[in-house]
């Protein structure tokens, strides 16, 4: 089988010369108005980014390279194990734009396996971190750290021609996800461990006859089956949003300045950590579980109702409800949804999921200031990982982040492979507003 280093080297000419036909057509065509209230609004509804890998619509939600979730799951290869598709497989969609087959996934299973080392200073950095410390902060450093080693910075340095850029990106690309699973199994064996243990040290290392997803089950210490199949199916659905969500926005960017992909994704990581953003999924099994604490296990709808209720009144947002862009329930959500129906039917937090479902769209669509009442895929994800003994909740976003490394490190090399210029909008002072609008 190919290798993906392969593919993407027979793909890239054609696809550079269809964009330079796309640009001669298109290239004056006009995406839209720009109202000073977009920019004061969070630029909602301004196309101001290409993200060659997704595109989400508002009703349908995401298409990865043009395949609706639904449509996709079922067609990406499985592994030697389990019944969930390899994320593997996704990685190699969102960068050659083809469905893989088993072979080419395993083989790039294999080759990401092999590049899974972490420099031991590393190690110890991380073994260093106090157990408090947040574990996306401990992600983000970790990953800043890596960059000692980037082949792109080195390349960059040594004066390589331009065209050849995206081969040294695409080698960090690679080697960065390869090394994630180590960095983030490194960080939950460190927070979990018991008061006055030693921290990991020497000994972690990754299993080359096991997939990404395994390996990272393994190296955490969980050992199931269906814990490993839960955790592929999360890192391939949370790989990536198109391309103005806040990490996969701060990671084109960053990346536009020709950072290497260490410092690009290690940016992205700190936007991920926001609560209005990924850390939504710490947030939302915090509030279900807190939810049940106060209501018990037989809490009527309306007992919910008036629980929502009072916590959007104190000010708090409901986490896992809502959305900058789509406006149906995600379908993230639902493929969660449905296998937690299947695989943990009497857990009682997704009882809690269900009631939320029925409760919190109708209220928020009252007055009609949220825009998108509906669930999205953080409403879901927590009760599945609690389920499975995955119980810090603080950890949760740690899980996100390695997913979505697929995603934005995909779309990200292909802004280089395209040789997009560094990213500099115009920005205005609220003066120069009233001088453009205002009377004279
Ligand atoms: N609960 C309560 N109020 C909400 C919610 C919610 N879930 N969602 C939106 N609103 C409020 C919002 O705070 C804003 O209020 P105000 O004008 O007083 O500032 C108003 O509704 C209008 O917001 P929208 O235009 O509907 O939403 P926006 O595009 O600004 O923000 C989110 C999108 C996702 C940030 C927002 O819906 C939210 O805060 N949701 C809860 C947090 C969450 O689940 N985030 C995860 C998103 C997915 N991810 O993983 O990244
Ligand atoms: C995401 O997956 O990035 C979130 O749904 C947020 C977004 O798309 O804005």
């Amino acid at each position: 089988p190919n290798t993906l280093h392969q593919r993407m080297s027979e793909i890239v000419p054609n696809r550079l010369s269809d964009i330079r036909i796309i640009r001669t057509k298109y290239g004056k065509g006009n995406l839209g108005n720009v109202t000073v209230d977009m920019a004061y609004g969070g630029m909602r509804g301004i196309v101001g980014l290409i993200w060659e890998v997704s595109l989400l619509d508002p009703e349908k939600g995401i298409t990865l390279r043009t395949h609706s979730l639904p449509e996709l799951l079922p067609r990406l290869p499985r592994g030697r194990r389990g019944s969930e598709p390899m994320p593997e497989g996704m990685l190699w969609l969102l960068l050659t734009g083809e469905v893989p087959t088993k072979e080419e996934a395993l083989g790039l299973s294999a080759e990401l396996a092999k590049r899974g080392v972490v420099e031991p200073w590393i190690e110890d950095v991380l073994d260093q971190c106090p157990k408090t410390l947040h574990p996306m902060t401990q992600l983000s450093y970790a990953v800043n750290a890596c960059q000692h080693s980037s082949k792109f910075a080195k390349a960059y340095a040594s004066g390589v021609p331009k065209d050849t850029y995206w081969q040294y990106y695409f080698e960090d690309c690679l080697d960065l996800i390869a090394k994630l699973p180590l960095i983030a199994a490194r960080i939950y064996r460190n927070v979990t461990r018991a008061e006055g243990a030693p921290p990991v040290g020497r000994g972690l290392s990754v299993d080359v006859s096991l997939d990404w997803s395994g390996n990272f089950a393994r190296m955490m210490g969980f050992e199931s089956d269906e814990f490993d199949d839960m955790l592929r199916l999360f890192l391939t659905i949370h790989c990536d949003h198109e391309g103005g969500n806040v990490s996969a926005h701060t990671c084109h960017v960053v990346s536009s300045a020709l950072a290497d992909p260490y410092l690009s994704f290690a940016a992205c990581m700190n936007g991920l950590a926001g609560p209005l953003h990924g850390l939504a999924n710490q947030e939302c099994l915090l509030f279900i579980v807190k939810m049940r604490e106060e209501l018990g296990d037989n809490a009527s709808n309306d007992q919910v109702e008036a629980y929502v209720r009072a916590i959007i009144k104190s000010g708090q947002v409901i986490p896992g409800y809502g959305h900058a862009v789509l406006r149906k329930t995600d379908p993230r959500y639902t493929c969660q949804k449905e296998w937690a129906e299947m695989h943990l039917p009497d857990d009682p937090l997704l009882k809690l999921v269900g009631q939320l479902f029925e409760v919190v769209p109708r209220v928020l669509a009252e007055g009609g200031k949220v825009k998108n009442p509906w669930p999205n895929v953080d409403a879901a994800s927590g009760v599945l990982l609690n389920h499975y003994g995955l119980k810090e909740t603080n950890y949760y976003t740690v899980l996100f982040g390695v997913s979505r490394a697929l995603g934005v490190l995909s779309g990200t090399l292909w802004a280089r492979i395209c040789g997009l210029p560094i990213e500099r909008p115009k920005s205005l002072t609220s003066e120069e507003v009233v001088r453009l609008f205002g009377p004279e």
